[in-house]
């Protein structure tokens, strides 16, 4: 009689199982969005925001951002591995009127993805010029895989979103006496920060779509989906559980 009724039970079983192990691996695995909202630097004016969606370490960014220098490349990172944070135009430390690089590092860190238009998005690029964006107003998306270490600086807040290249002196192009502390041969105004924004996690429902379908309930309507899947489930999962403890209490008892 018992045996009767636990065995339909433990079909049932077999064929939730599997499904709550899917469910649990998504939801641990899957894509996670980020935030910057970018202030300027170096008397820029450029305003914007960061968008990125890091599934693994494949990493889909959008970028938009307003006020730049039009027709001049504006090399653009992820800067990693240090505070998480963006410098003011008060951390000139050398007085040379810029925010360079340089004094923006212990903030933000070094250069762990180059945000280039095609190719190449290592650190090696960071200075790629002819595959960075020349537009004013930047509207930049790419998907590409991101290296572990930027992964994690993501996950542990230290991501740094940065657009370099400001026309301080208002001369319509990048000039002046002040060279670049990262290439003598440029001009300051075109490595020079124009504006820096740090990452932080995004608040679910604000997820761009393109995450939803990865993200293992991103959206209000598949999350009530997936909680009432789950809870299907798992009550079935528990009554066959029960059924296969019951089983093995009688087997001990005769042994
Ligand atoms: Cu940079």
């Amino acid at each position: 009689m018992r045996k009767a009724l636990a065995l339909p039970t433990i079909a049932l079983a077999a064929a939730a199982f599997p499904l709550l192990t899917v469910t649990g691996a998504s939801a641990d695995d899957g894509a996670h969005s980020y935030q910057a909202n970018l202030g300027a630097l170096n008397a820029s004016g450029v305003t914007g925001t960061g968008m990125v969606t890091i599934d693994g370490t494949t990493a889909t960014v959008m970028i938009d951002a307003s006020g730049l220098v039009a027709g001049a490349p504006h090399a653009q990172h992820f800067h990693i591995g240090a505070q998480g944070a963006c410098p003011t135009d008060e951390d000139d430390t050398n007085s040379d009127g810029f925010v360079s690089v340089t004094e923006g590092v212990p903030y933000y860190g070094a250069i762990g993805t180059s945000l280039t238009t095609t190719g190449d998005t290592s650190p090696d690029s960071g200075l790629a010029i002819d595959r960075f964006p020349t537009d004013g107003d930047i509207a930049y998306e790419r998907t590409f895989e991101v290296t572990p270490d930027v992964a994690a600086s993501f996950e542990a807040g230290t991501a740094v979103l940065v657009l370099h290249g400001v026309d301080k002196d208002g001369s319509g192009t990048y000039d002046g006496s002040v060279m670049s502390d990262l290439d003598p041969t440029l001009p300051m105004e075109a490595t020079a920060p124009a504006a820096c924004g740090a990452f932080s996690a995004s608040q679910m429902g604000t997820t761009p779509s393109g995450g939803a379908e990865t993200g293992g309930g991103s959206t209000a309507g598949t999350e009530q989906t997936t909680a009432m899947g789950v809870g299907a489930v798992a009550l079935v999962g528990a009554a066959a559980a029960g059924a296969v403890a019951y089983r093995r209490r009688q087997a001990a008892d005769q042994a």
